[in-house]
Formats: C-alpha cells, sequence, structure tokens
C-alpha cells in the first residue's frame, strides 16, 4: 500500500523527517526532546508557525496523557500532521464542459500537469481537451501539442504571440460544439513582468466566463515542491488575481520539501489535489493525507 507515495517521498523522508523518526525511537521525552523536535519541524519546511501549533498540541496531550515514551509521541505527531491536511474535494461533473484554468509560476510543472490531468480524465472515459493559452513561448505550444498527440487529446492553439483569451475562448466553444467533458487551459508563466502575466490570467478568465457562462469552473495553482517558503508569496499573488481554488504540488519525487504541504494548507488556505511524483502522465496522484503522512514519517515498527 501507497507504495508510490513512499517512493515519492523518498527525498523528503530522508532527510528532516528521518531525523525526527530517529529522535523519536525509543527514549523517554526530555527538555531536550522537545528543543530538537522544535529545530526539527521547523527544518522540515512546515513554516514555523504549524511547526509551533504541532509542538503546543503535543505538549499539551503529553501532558493530559501522562505520556513519558518517546514513540508514542511520535505516534501523536503523525496525529498532528495528519490534521493539517485536507481531503481533497474529487471534481464534480456537474457542467459540460467543466473549464479547468492551469496557473503558476514559470517552470512550476503547469504544461506537464495539464498533460497529466489530461491522461487520468481520458483514462476514466472522459473527452478531454487541452487549451494551448500559453502563447508566450512557441515552444510552449509545441510541448502542449506534443502531449496532445502522445496521449491522443486534441488541443487548440493558436499562433505564437497570439492572444491567449482567443484561444481560451476558442477551446471552450470547440469542447462546448463537441459534447467534450472536460477543458484544461494551459497558461504562462512567465510574460514581460509579473503585472502583466496576472493582468493577462484575469482576462484569460473573464474570456473563459464570455464563452460559457460560470467558467472557468476552477482555477488549480501548480507549485513547484522543490521551491522553499517564498512559494507561498508567489502564490498569494495568483490566488488575489484569479481565485485560486486548489493546489496541485508538482515535483514532490524531486524535493526534500514535502513538509510544505503543511504550510500551504495553511497560509494559502487551499486544499492540496493532486501530488506530481514522477515527469510521465501517470505520475500524478491525488492527494492523499493518510499515504503522505505515513510516507514521510513511517512508523518505526
Ligand atoms: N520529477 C518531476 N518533474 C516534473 C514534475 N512535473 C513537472 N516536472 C518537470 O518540470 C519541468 C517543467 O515542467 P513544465 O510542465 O514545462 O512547467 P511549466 O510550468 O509548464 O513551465 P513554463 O511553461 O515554462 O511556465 C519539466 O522538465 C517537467 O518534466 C513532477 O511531478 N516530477
Ligand atoms: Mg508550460
Amino acid at each position: 500500500m501507497f507504495a508510490k507515495w513512499k517512493q515519492g517521498l523518498a527525498r523528503t523522508r530522508k532527510t528532516t523527517f528521518g531525523r525526527i523518526a530517529t529522535l523519536l525511537g525509543a527514549t523517554e521525552i526530555t527538555e531536550e526532546t522537545w528543543e530538537a523536535l522544535e529545530a526539527l519541524l521547523i527544518q522540515a519546511d512546515l513554516g514555523v508557525e504549524t511547526a509551533l501549533e504541532i509542538l503546543d498540541a503535543l505538549q499539551a496531550k503529553v501532558a493530559q496523557e501522562a505520556m513519558v515514551r518517546s514513540d508514542e509521541l511520535e505516534e501523536a505527531l503523525r496525529h498532528e500532521l495528519r490534521q493539517r491536511l485536507q481531503t481533497p474535494p474529487s471534481l464534480t461533473w456537474e457542467h459540460q464542459p467543466t473549464v479547468i484554468l492551469l496557473v503558476g509560476v514559470n517552470g512550476s510543472g503547469k504544461t506537464t500537469t495539464a498533460a497529466k490531468l489530461a491522461w487520468r480524465y481520458a483514462h476514466a472515459g472522459k473527452s478531454v481537451m487541452l487549451a494551448a493559452a500559453d502563447t508566450f513561448r512557441a515552444a510552449a505550444i509545441d510541448q502542449l501539442k506534443t502531449w496532445g498527440q502522445r496521449l491522443g487529446v486534441p488541443v487548440i492553439a493558436g499562433q505564437p504571440g497570439g492572444d491567449p483569451g482567443a484561444v481560451t475562448f476558442d477551446a471552450v466553444q470547440a469542447a462546448k460544439a463537441r459534447g467534450s467533458d472536460l477543458v484544461l487551459v494551459d497558461t504562462a508563466g512567465r510574460l514581460h513582468t509579473r503585472f502583466n502575466l496576472m493582468e493577462e490570467l484575469k482576462k484569460v478568465r473573464r474570456v473563459a466566463g464570455k464563452a460559457m457562462p460560470g467558467a472557468p469552473h476552477h482555477v488549480w495553482l501548480v507549485m513547484d515542491a522543490t521551491t522553499g517558503q517564498n512559494a507561498l508569496q508567489q502564490a498569494k499573488a495568483f490566488q488575489k488575481a484569479v481565485n485560486v481554488d486548489g493546489v496541485i504540488l508538482a515535483k514532490l519525487d524531486s524535493s526534500a520539501r514535502g513538509g510544505m504541504a503543511f504550510a500551504i494548507q495553511r497560509e494559502l488556505g487551499l486544499p492540496i489535489l493532486f501530488a506530481g511524483l514522477g515527469e510521465s502522465p501517470t505520475d500524478l496522484e491525488p492527494f492523499n493525507p493518510d499515504a503522505f503522512v505515513q510516507s514521510i514519517l513511517v512508523s518505526s515498527e
């Protein structure tokens, strides 16, 4: 069980969380245990606030239950970690098509994630369409077209330098005409300035709504799990501009910073919907909080 998660989270598990597991091996809880645990939790990219909240909760529990052994503390820690992760809602198919915008900073994994989602839903029997609304780079359009060919999923694209709003509009219209279930819109991660990017994304969002009232139905922020805390500031800018309703945490497999998942949920108040655990189309898993916690902090039985 959870094999893919265990493998994908190996780096995170072997770094700070590994040291936490060692610390909580089988000794008694002492003052040093708390000091070391505080330092390790902060180092684990949980964010200071989350780390301190967890520490407080654990201290209260230890006092309340008169706990003396640190392996019991480990189990309590796992429980505290799990509690801080939301079980993601699954997609409801009330619209035809459902329109999803994928946004995020450059290189975060948007295009790859678009392909992975296309694969997942096509595999589940849905008719999927990809929209190449990153018109800023010619290569971006080709990248998405190549994925479309590999996956047998149609790609609506315009000319390099063209209007991303127009591409989005065309894609939604085409999906309506064909009776598609899902339109995944891949957007740019970089423009001349951050301001331009946010303005462009707002426009893409507006235009989607013109093509279909209520669209986009979701805006998912793709975050690179290898980036540290400043990814949270970037995320807030997207949240402010385009009303993000979920996060996809890409590249968890190449990151030792899996602890970020906790800071994301706390600071952004958004559920993590999927995790990227590799580069191929099948390497995207619906976020599983139980698997996640058990993969970063394996019980030392
Ligand atoms: N290991 C790993 N690599 C990933 C994952 N997701 C994306 N990548 C890699 O990250 C790199 C960037 O991915 P893209 O999908 O092109 O990122 P993007 O956000 O579309 O980038 P721009 O279009 O430049 O903004 C590629 O080399 C991907 O193969 C993942 O979950 N795991
Ligand atoms: Mg891209």
